[in-house]
């Protein structure tokens, strides 16, 4: 069996992320993860808070503390968060870890080795009262074409041309607001992607066919536009810092790394972290996944769009750079945006619903699902609170959550706490287990090919099977002539329960697990459900002892939706 290296981008550190950072990259990791292990594949799952860069220093000057604490802090915040979401991550680590830091300047020093690096002179904003340089979207003033009185030193938001932080008029600084400002010269490490073009470009070909379209047609446009050699040093206080035994110069004047070279680097970072975290008797070789591994791991990433360019064309070139034979991504799945009502999420404008937020209100099978069912995989998707409440109500409530409730209820009260026996199956029983078993290959061939929102719809049509088959079955018509009848009809339906507890788990982990333990069935250990079983729905026999399991997901009122539109926003009016 291959081994399987699965990575989610990673999050931020500078705030809890909200649904659509959770659909575009965790969640569908996490599902996939969840089913490749359930079907017996070796895999690794790592994600990591991505903690360097200004917006970092930024939010810890907000939040009064140390950088340092505050992304202690943070890490923390978010973790709680993934875990509440059930994310099972081998490891969720941390980009400032000594290990990343340790890796990245290993990485630094042979690119530098290779020829593929250049110190080179360039002007920056000076700010003497901030005490730093800062970064051209830090610096603020009036727009030269537009007039508009606080475009940023990158770009123009009301007219959109980009800009020089020189270009400015009026130009402060956006975190202090000072004006006397200067422009210094100083030096920074430049990484030569320019020379790495055309090994990117051919290492491209020969993988671009496995990924999705999305991911490759971007691939295509940054490679057409060709790799700009990039800087990949600031002067900041945070971050990993240039090694000195290479740049003594440029470490004494205290140098470090740009956060979107060492951020990559840290999947490997947070791999080494695992390993180092080993239980006493465990032995963990992180490199046996990331290094000289091309033919023993296949290597999955998610993430959303704006990320693809880093994945499938910058962090490449760095690897090649580097000469050893680092594990190189074999499929990018790349994500559209999900949007509230159409519009972006925003933090600042309180618009849109945060993963912490969204456990408050409702567990986390309840998110999983409608997000893995909405995923925006083709276009971008719109997060509305109706579409929500329908496909709870509709999919989970009715569909999934009554099925189970009414066939344990309607047995327990006929037949009592274990499974009847009945008739032996008939031609009704024969066509359920032909289509369920069609509807499984459907579904596990879908989440094979990370299609998500498809997987999602073929386990929904298994689900509606089961409805079909009781209704036409009656068995509380069945009952008043056949017993026996309805007794099969109720041990099949019990059987279709526990097929959806073992095959729904990668979706709603914490449902599946509620209704596998409704039933008391000795060495109910596998993962996963055969062709022959699911064509045969005879694992849970007769006298199986069982219990029925608490509603499984309640419905969202009238009242329910107006106090969430209320309380988040719902069409911008
Ligand atoms: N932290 C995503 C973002 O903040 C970025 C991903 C890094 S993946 C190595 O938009
Ligand atoms: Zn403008």
């Amino acid at each position: 069996m291959a081994r399987h290296l699965i990575t989610s981008a990673l999050p931020y550190i500078n705030g809890i992320k909200h649904l659509g950072n959770m659909v575009g990259s965790m969640l569908p990791a996490d599902v996939y993860a969840r089913y490749l292990r359930r079907r017996g594949h070796d895999v690794l799952f790592i994600c990591a808070t991505d903690e360097h860069g200004t917006p970092a220093e930024l939010a810890a000057k907000e939040a009064d503390l140390s950088v340092a604490a505050f992304c202690a802090r943070a890490h923390d915040a978010q973790k709680a968060v993934y875990d509440g979401f059930d994310l099972a991550f081998d490891h969720f680590g941390r980009s400032s870890a000594r290990q990343n830091v340790e890796i990245t300047q290993h990485f630094a020093r042979r690119l530098h080795e290779n020829g593929f690096i250049e110190e080179r002179a360039v002007r920056q904003v000076y700010s003497p009262v901030d005490g730093r340089f800062l970064p051209d979207r830090y610096v603020e003033g009036t727009c030269p074409h537009c007039g508009y009185e606080r475009a940023r030193g990158d770009q123009c938001e009301h007219c959109t041309r980009v800009l020089d932080p020189t270009d400015l008029l009026h130009p402060r600084s956006a975190i202090s607001g000072a004006t006397e400002l200067e422009v210094r010269e100083t030096t920074h490490l430049f990484l030569l992607q320019s020379k790495l073009q055309p090994e990117v470009e051919a290492w491209v070909a020969r993988h671009e066919e496995q990924w999705p379209q999305l991911s490759s047609s971007i691939a295509r446009k940054w490679l057409t536009e060709g790799l700009h050699d990039r800087a990949i040093t600031r002067d900041l206080d945070w971050g990993v810092p240039v090694p000195a035994d290479t740049w003594p110069r440029l470490a004494a004047e205290g140098k470090v790394f740009y956060v979107w070279f060492d951020a990559p680097i840290a999947y490997i970072g947070a791999t080494k972290e695992w390993a180092d975290a080993a239980p006493a008797g465990e032995n963990r070789d992180w490199k046996a996944w990331w290094y000289d591994a091309d033919t023993t791991v296949r290597y999955t990433q998610f993430m959303a769009k704006d990320n693809v360019p880093f994945h499938t064309v910058m962090f490449p070139a760095t690897e090649l750079g580097v000469r050893e034979p680092w594990k190189k991504v074999d499929v990018v799945k790349g994500f559209n945006w999900l949007t509230y009502y159409g519009g972006k999420f925003s933090t600042s404008q309180k618009r849109g619903v945060f993963t912490d937020a969204a456990l408050e209100l409702l567990p986390a099978d309840y998110w999983r699902y409608f997000l893995v069912a909405s995923a925006p995989e083709s276009d971008d998707s719109s997060f509305t609170w109706e579409h929500f409440a329908a496909t709870v109500n509709k999919d989970l409530a009715d569909t999934l959550g009554n099925f189970v409730n009414r066939v344990l209820s309607f047995s327990r009260k006929r037949f009592g706490d274990t499974v009847p026996a009945g008739h032996p199956a008939g031609t009704a029983e024969e066509r359920l287990g032909a289509e369920a078993a069609r509807l499984l290959a459907e579904y596990e061939e879908h989440l094979e090919a990370l299609q998500f929102r498809r997987a999602a719809a073929a386990l929904r049509a298994l689900w509606s099977a089961g409805n079909a088959y009781l209704e036409e079955k009656a068995p509380w018509l069945e009952i008043k002539t056949d017993a026996d009848g309805a007794a099969l009809t109720l041990r099949t339906a019990m059987n279709l329960i526990h097929l959806y507890a073992v095959v729904s788990a990668p979706v709603i982990p914490a449902t599946s697990a509620a209704m596998r333990g409704a039933f008391a069935l000795p060495d109910d250990t596998a993962t996963w459900v055969t062709a022959e079983q699911a064509t045969s729905l005879d694992t849970v026999p007769a006298d199986t002892p069982f219990t029925v399991p608490p509603v499984l997901f309640a419905k969202i009122t009238e009242e329910d939706l107006e106090s969430y539109r209320e309380r988040f926003g719902g069409a911008e009016s």
